[in-house]
């Protein structure tokens, strides 16, 4: 008997719809946080997939995050700052509420940025870097998350695993993007280290005494490492300044204070800065998408992969045959569905 499934995304979608929508997220809540894990799932993001479910329910159930939540639009038509408050429901739903208006404001103005306030937000970002280059539009989207991470030379969690993420659009391709956490490794991946019981690599964390550890039980008592040192760590507290501080939401340290537990999805804002190459290139030589053709060609020439690479071949093949699940991932599924 074969221990694995496989679903089209739609259904797939279907099934993490009805477990949402049984918990009490209204519509849009539940759509917009289907489309996104069933997304992961597909491109092979596990550690932003179906697990993270159990942590949207948690939010709900515990009063920090609204399963009902209706996002509002600031009208101010004149600005490139589009801003939108989430109303204490989940990032998705706000950022799908926020994003065309975005994408007109970068054409508009060549720049423009939306901050989305009062959110939970569990998700990987490159969704949204890829809802922009669709557009034909470039895109940074960052954000704090929890107090997880110690910065460079410390010995305590301080900094969030704050992502960032970019995107490029191509012109015969899929989009280049990036996304990563600015700690070395996702909490999510010390968290399916530990549940299957395996060890860490060497140097992703520290124990609660400031040692380095490779048992992920010792990981989240302790600090998670930022990626790169003293680079990541840098970059990591820009993302607290830009996307905590000055858009007036939570830093990572004031979002665990706030929750007082990472049992949560976190709560706290974002920042996503949309650009359109077309008007900062206007009045010089070359057209800004083919010349980045000839970088990506040079990287790849050189026998380098591209970033999403991996994931768009696991898109591909998930579109194709399906996306694959585990015998326990399936009891998963049934038992959120159940409870
Ligand atoms: P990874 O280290 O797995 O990947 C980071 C990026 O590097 C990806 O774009 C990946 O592309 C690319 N990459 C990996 N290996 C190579 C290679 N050899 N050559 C070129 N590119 C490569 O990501 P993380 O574990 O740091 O983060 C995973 C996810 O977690 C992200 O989506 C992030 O948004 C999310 N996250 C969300 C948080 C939140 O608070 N909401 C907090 C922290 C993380 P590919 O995918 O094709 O391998
Ligand atoms: O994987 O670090 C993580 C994470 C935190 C919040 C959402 N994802």
């Amino acid at each position: 008997m074969s221990d694995v499934t496989t679903l089209t995304t739609d259904a797939l979608h279907s099934r993490v719809l009805a477990i949402l929508s049984k918990a009490g997220l209204n519509a849009m809540q539940a759509a917009a946080i289907a489309r996104v894990i069933v997304a992961g799932e597909r491109d092979a993001c596990k550690s932003h997939g179906i697990y993270r479910i159990e942590g949207v329910l948690r939010a709900v159930k515990a009063g920090k995050a609204l399963p009902d939540a209706v996002p509002v639009l600031e009208q101010n038509d004149a600005s490139a700052i589009v801003k939108v408050d989430a109303k204490s429901g989940f990032s998705n739903a706000a950022f799908e509420l926020g994003v065309p208006v975005l994408a007109e404001r970068a054409r508009r103005f060549g720049i423009a940025a939306l901050a989305i306030n009062d959110c939970t937000h569990f998700a990987a970002l490159w969704p949204e870097v890829e809802a922009l280059t669709d557009r034909g539009l470039a895109a940074f989207a960052m954000c704090p998350s929890y107090s997880t991470v110690a910065p460079a030379g410390g010995t305590a969690p301080l900094l969030g695993t704050n992502p960032f993420a970019f995107g490029w659009p191509r012109l015969e391709s899929p989009p280049y993007v990036f996304d990563f956490a600015t700690s070395v490794a996702a909490r999510g991946e010390i968290e399916l280290h530990r549940r299957a019981g395996k060890s860490l690599p060497e140097g992703w964390a520290i124990d609660a005494n400031g040692q380095p550890t490779t048992d992920p039980e010792a990981a989240l008592a302790g600090a998670m490492l930022p990626f790169g040192g003293h680079k990541g760590s840098a970059i990591g507290t820009m993302i607290e300044l830009l996307a905590g501080v000055m858009i007036g939401d939570f830093t990572s340290r004031e979002a665990l204070d706030y929750l007082g537990s990472t049992a949560f999805a976190p709560r706290h804002g974002e920042l996503i800065v949309a650009f359109s190459p077309e008007a900062f290139s206007a009045g010089r030589p070359g057209n800004p998408l083919a010349r980045a053709e000839a970088l990506f060609e040079a990287i790849a020439g050189q026998g380098a992969r591209l970033p999403s690479q991996r994931r768009f071949a696991a898109r591909a093949r998930a579109e194709k045959d399906g996306i694959t699940l585990t015998a326990d991932e399936i009891r998963q599924l049934d038992h959120l569905l159940e409870h």
